[in-house]
């Protein structure tokens, strides 16, 4: 099949789906078409069958806003007329989905046939999307999509209380490549960073704060009273600089590493030993997946979608949002023996082997296909 991706390019969760998915779709034989404004950040390597067609900015002097959606729907056409585009999978529905929807009656006029499918990631559900403002134009464009997608039961349900919506909404949970996330022996990272064997936490996230990232940072107090740890924190975001001050304020900066935006993640989990994702909403969890894969476990709250990744008393442990106390606890009790930590790790990697690519990718591929045989012709 040729297949255009449409996903916002940067760190952010949907954006490593859209990606890792598109690269795994060229390597089981399709042409995939990237539409992005910037290079995919995970789209680091060249290959025959991947392509990636740039939105540049538009600018006039008439315009406050350069008119993004616009030319977004211009590339959409243009690719899909001259790739031959069978289908069009776009990330996060705002505005992708509604663009797509314009892109497609574009080429309707012309005598051409394009269906979309639209995969939700969460905010723009659980957060954006239903603010007045938007929630008119994600209903209608999840609604005209030819194929609704959502990342898990949690955020299905999520749809389908805040819009009114009359499409089918299928669960294709998000996914991890073993091959990438595998583990490597890391030892002089474990050296730099925890130099007297202290045990690693870790916290990743884009520092926004629906992440609650400063929750990680008490909950790490409480844990290095018990035991001997560090605190890596990775990723970037608006909180980013609040939490800085924290770390001082709670005189912990010589055991918090602040690592920035980070490439290879696979590497820095290698040498970890616990996950830590206090979130107030998350549809999925990406980051706890990835931690998992490595055979790391998750200590998190049971906000939205993560209890269907990370498994009570199994992979890790759930307590209430913000509840810093139960979360410390349940760290301190995972890290304080060797057996049972090393118990919680394997888990958490079976646990990660459900959510194979392998087996994952084939669900978006019958999507395809059942889209592209349901489409009448323009
Ligand atoms: O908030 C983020 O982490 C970014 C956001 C996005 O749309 O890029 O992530 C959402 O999509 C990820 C991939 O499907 C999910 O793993 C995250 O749980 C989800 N974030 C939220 O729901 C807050």
């Amino acid at each position: 099949m040729k297949i255009g991706i449409v996903c916002y390019p940067t760190f952010g969760g949907s954006g490593v789906v859209a990606t890792e998915l598109g690269i795994n779709l060229a390597e089981r034989g399709h042409e995939v078409h990237f539409i992005t404004y910037e290079r995919p950040v995970r789209l680091d390597v060249f290959r025959g069958n991947v392509f990636y067609h740039e939105v540049l900015p538009f600018k006039y002097s008439l315009f406050k806003y350069t008119p993004y959606e616009t030319t977004l729907a211009g590339k959409m056409v243009d690719v899909a007329i001259n790739e031959q585009l069978d289908v069009l999978h776009v990330h996060y529905a705002i505005p992708h989905a509604s663009v797509a929807y314009l892109a497609k009656q574009i080429l309707k006029s012309k005598g051409i046939t394009m269906p979309f499918i639209t995969t939700l990631h969460g905010t723009d559900i659980t957060l954006i999307g239903k603010d007045p403002a938007l929630k008119p134009v994600v209903e209608f464009s999840i609604n005209n999509s030819d194929g609704v997608t959502a990342v898990s039961n949690f955020l299905k349900d999520a749809t389908y209380e805040n819009f009114t919506i009359d499409k089918d909404i299928e669960v294709i949970y998000n996914f991890i490549d073993f091959e990438k996330f595998a583990k490597t022996d890391k030892d002089h990272f474990k050296k730099a960073i925890a130099p007297d064997d202290e045990k690693i936490l870790v916290h990743i996230s884009n520092f926004r704060s629906v992440k609650r990232a400063e929750d990680a940072l008490y909950i790490f107090q409480k844990v290095m009273k018990e035991i001997p740890s560090k605190l890596m924190m990775i990723g970037d975001g608006p909180e980013r600089a609040k939490l800085e001050i924290l770390c001082r304020e709670i005189g912990l900066c010589d055991q918090i590493r602040f690592l920035g935006k980070q490439g290879a993640i696979e590497e820095l989990l290698s040498v970890s030993d616990l996950f830590l994702l206090p979130s107030s909403n998350e549809s999925f969890g990406l980051a706890a997946l990835e931690a998992m894969a490595l055979e790391v476990p998750v200590v998190s709250s049971n906000a939205g979608g993560i209890p269907e990744v990370n498994v009570d008393g199994l992979t890790g442990y759930l307590c209430e949002i913000g509840d810093v106390d139960c979360m410390a606890q349940k760290a301190i009790h995972i890290l304080s023996d060797t057996d049972r930590h090393a118990t919680f790790r394997a888990n958490a990697f079976a646990q990660a082997q459900t959510f194979d690519v392998k087996k994952i990718t084939p669900q978006y591929e019958a999507l395809y296909e059942r889209v592209i045989n349901a489409t009448v012709p323009a």
